[in-house]
């Protein structure tokens, strides 16, 4: 297949976050490939308001401005398709074998090594999509309640990994992951493609955590926009759109 993605690279020393910096350049005309990237980010986001750590040089900090030729209602695939490439370039970079954590973590041994942020947003040029894409590279001063979550490719092989090397890798791997979701049977694609890709996509029991709710089930695969089907204990299908999951074990409920 012809490669459709053509990322621009912009390097910034440091930046509150990339995926602002991508937010403002995107209502300013920015177009699709334009890729943000940065030594260091002083207020780092994950999801639902949350912080990334992101000290300089010891993770790569990327953001993406996208413009997708797909249906919005299906822009949660872009998450998707991000951790397929990241656990794609993972394999091509160190042989590492990821596990994908719904919705948009990727562990290795149990650990998460990489987050990704997507974020929809109106511009000017008409709604734009922000990939965020954070994977820790080296060793670093975490605060103690992350110490037993999170991990790094220096952690994870022994030896620092070459950044640039990542980058490409993760660009590439993006790239074409984002020309076959937006192929023919691009989404049924991308979801088979994330369920073989992610101990978390059935039959996995785990506690999820809602807004204002908090339950444990067991996972279904997942639906056509990407969302996660759980079966409850009472036997109910439910749908978790935004939300986080842990795994249990057996008796640790
Ligand atoms: C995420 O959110 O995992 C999305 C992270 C996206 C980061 C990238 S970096 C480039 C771009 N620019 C940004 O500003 N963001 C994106 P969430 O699933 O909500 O997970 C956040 C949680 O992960 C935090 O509350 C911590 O528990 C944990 N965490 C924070 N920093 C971490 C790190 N460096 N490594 C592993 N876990 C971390």
């Amino acid at each position: 297949m012809a490669a459709d993605f053509h990322p621009t690279i912009l390097r910034l020393e440091t930046i509150d976050s990339t995926n602002l910096e991508a937010i403002r350049q995107a209502k300013v005309g920015a177009k699709e490939g334009l890729c943000i990237v940065a030594r260091e980010q002083t207020a780092g986001r994950g999801r639902l308001d949350r912080t990334w750590q992101s000290p300089k040089d010891a993770g790569l900090y990327l953001s993406l401005v996208l413009r997708p030729a797909i249906g919005m209602n299906s822009w949660p695939l872009l998450s998707l398709t991000s951790a397929l490439a990241v656990s794609d370039a993972l394999v091509r970079v160190c042989s590492l074998k990821p596990d994908i954590k719904w919705p948009n973590d990727v562990c290795v041994n149990d650990r998460k090594l990489c987050g990704i942020l997507a974020e929809t947003i109106e511009t000017p040029a008409g709604p734009a999509a922000i990939v965020g894409i954070g994977v820790n590279l080296k060793r670093m001063a975490l605060p103690d309640v992350l110490r037993q979550t999170a991990t790094s490719i220096e952690e994870v092989t022994g030896s620092e990994p070459d950044t640039e090397r990542v980058l490409s890798e993760v660009l590439r791997a993006f790239g074409e992951r984002y020309d076959v979701l937006q192929s023919s049977d691009g989404f049924e694609h991308t979801i088979r493609e994330w369920c073989a890709s992610s101990s978390y996509a059935y039959e996995r029991r785990v506690r999820v955590s809602l807004e204002n709710e908090t339950f444990t089930a067991v996972t279904r695969g997942l639906d056509r926009d990407g969302a996660l089907r759980v079966e409850t204990d009472d036997g109910q299908i439910r749908i978790v759109r935004a939300g986080d999951v842990t795994a249990l074990r057996a008796q640790a409920e």
